[in-house]
């Protein structure tokens, strides 16, 4: 990201922990059922085992999450695919414009492509140098630093890349679907 806004957004406290935030349980993961579709607005659809998304080229990368309610952590060193890197694997179509995450739970969240094309922006299974814990995403969540968390989506099964964006659980419930943290967009 550029470096042209104070590192901590306005109205966010820098805290130690992750603060553990979620709706719903959190599920159970049975790796021989577990898949991972990306499908929509794509040249080529996939459909990854996880051993496959573990075997794709990973990063890590150091970066701040901004929860919505005020707390921000600094230095997470997720670990994970890149976006842009599944998104060579499926070449989405001229019509692709946003891409819906879709998780455990009917969790949504959505985003603009150019968003997510971030290099920043990776589906991890890693954190601090250890596997996520499951109340933390594990198999696999979308991190978006950009934007507020709740677009940070935990428990990812699949991302359907469209041309008109669908409105995630938060941002149908009165949540900015922007969620810049430096321009303070909390409410839609
Ligand atoms: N599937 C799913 N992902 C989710 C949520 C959720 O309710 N379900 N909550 C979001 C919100 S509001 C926040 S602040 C972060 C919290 O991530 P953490 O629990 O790893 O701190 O997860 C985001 N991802
Ligand atoms: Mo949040």
């Amino acid at each position: 990201m550029t470096n042209d806004h104070p590192r901590l957004p306005p109205g966010q406290q820098a805290v130690d922990g992750l603060p553990t935030l979620h709706v719903g349980p959190v599920p159970a993961f049975d790796s021989a059922a577990w898949d991972l579709r990306l499908e929509g607005e794509v040249r080529s659809p996939q459909r990854l085992t996880y051993d496959q998304v573990r075997a794709l080229p990973s990063v890590i990368s150091v970066s701040d999450f901004h929860c919505v309610e005020g707390w921000s952590r600094l230095d997470c060193a997720w670990e994970g695919v890149r976006f842009s890197d599944l998104c060579d694997l499926v070449s989405p179509t001229e019509r692709a414009r946003f891409v819906t995450v879709g998780c455990e739970n009917d969790y949504t969240t959505s985003l603009p492509l150019e968003d997510m094309l971030h290099p920043d922006v990776l589906l991890a299974w890693g954190l601090d140098s250890a596997e996520l814990p499951p109340e933390q995403g594990f198999p696999l969540r979308l991190v978006i630093p950009h934007k507020y968390a709740y677009k940070s989506a935990k428990w990812v099964r699949w991302l359907r890349f469209t041309y008109q964006q669908e409105l995630g659980y938060w941002e149908q419930r009165g949540y900015s679907d922007s969620a810049d943290p430096w321009r303070e967009e909390r409410r839609g």
